[in-house]
């Protein structure tokens, strides 16, 4: 696919993708939506790539769905939409390899929501943050009722949403919605580091290690440590924990190789 919104970079173990459409401070329409989409299912395939980077052109990360596109939809394509960003984000967070969100600028609405989509957020100093979308006369649609109450705990992100007001960067900090904050030149180094410090590390174990926390924050205890001690033994049957162990015993530096 030829994308016209996004840029799909691939960097040694890394894939960048970076929202591409600085004049409409990168929303979200449909085209880009469905770029995305055909991004994941890229990376999803190509066994080079371990981690993966989202960052947005410009001052923006994503300042939403594109309002303009959306504001005429009667409600049976504002339903199609839903489904579509949905689809989307969800396929990004299931996605077998970790994704960081380097959040460069405003990450409103659908942009915010695409930041929670990801596994791990930092964020510029310049980076702002908010769900405005009941200031639209909407709720949030691409996953926001859901994933910011799982991420900040439930009094934070409904004083967020019910508000539709916009946070700074080390506000989110301070409430957890992003792991660091960054100088903004230094963002995607930052990101990169982060990137490849994950990448150094068994991509079998890491995959186990996200489907483990992804669905065990979604039932009880007692299932979730279940499915914990099964990837665990899932893992004895991988050359890579061999090479892990044996490395550190043999005191060498180990080497995987995605087996
Ligand atoms: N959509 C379309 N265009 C946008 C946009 C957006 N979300 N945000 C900015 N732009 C465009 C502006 O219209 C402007 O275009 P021109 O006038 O130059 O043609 C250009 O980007 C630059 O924006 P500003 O001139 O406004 O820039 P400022 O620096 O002054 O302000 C701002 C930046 C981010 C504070 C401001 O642009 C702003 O408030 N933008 C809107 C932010 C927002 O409300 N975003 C949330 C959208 S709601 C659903 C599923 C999901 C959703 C909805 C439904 N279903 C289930 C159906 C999601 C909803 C949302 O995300």
């Amino acid at each position: 696919m030829e994308y016209r919104n996004i840029i799909l970079e691939k960097q040694g173990k890394l894939a960048l993708i970076t929202i591409n459409r600085p004049k409409a401070l990168n929303a979200l329409n449909s085209e880009t939506l469905k770029e995305i989409d055909s991004a994941i299912d890229d990376i999803g395939t190509d066994d080079s790539v371990l981690v993966v980077i989202i960052t947005g052109a410009g001052k923006s990360f994503v300042a939403g769905a594109d309002i303009t596109e959306m504001k005429d939809l009667n409600s049976v394509e504002g339903r199609k939409f839903g489904i579509l960003g949905n689809k989307v984000f969800r396929k990004l967070e299931n996605l077998e390899k970790p994704v960081i969100a380097a959040v460069n600028g405003f990450a409103l609405g659908g942009g915010c929501e695409l930041s929670l989509a990801c596994d791990i957020r930092i964020a510029s100093s310049k980076a702002k943050f908010g769900q405005p979308e009941v200031g639209l006369g909407i709720t949030p649609g691409f996953g926001g009722t859901q994933r910011l109450a799982r991420t900040v705990g439930l009094g934070m992100a409904k004083e967020l949403i019910y508000t539709a007001k916009m946070i700074k960067a080390e506000e989110a900090l301070r409430i957890g919605l992003v792991n660091r904050v960054i100088e903004p030149e230094k963002l995607l180094e930052e990101a990169k580091n982060l990137a490849n410090s994950i990448a150094d590390n068994a991509p079998i174990a890491v995959r186990m290690c996200k489907a483990a926390i992804n669905k065990g924050i979604q039932c009880g205890i007692d299932t979730a440590i279940a499915y914990e001690s099964e990837v665990f033994g899932e893992c004895f049957a991988t050359e890579d924990q061999k090479e892990g162990m044996t490395a550190f015993v043999e005191k060498r530096e180990k080497c995987f190789k995605n087996k």
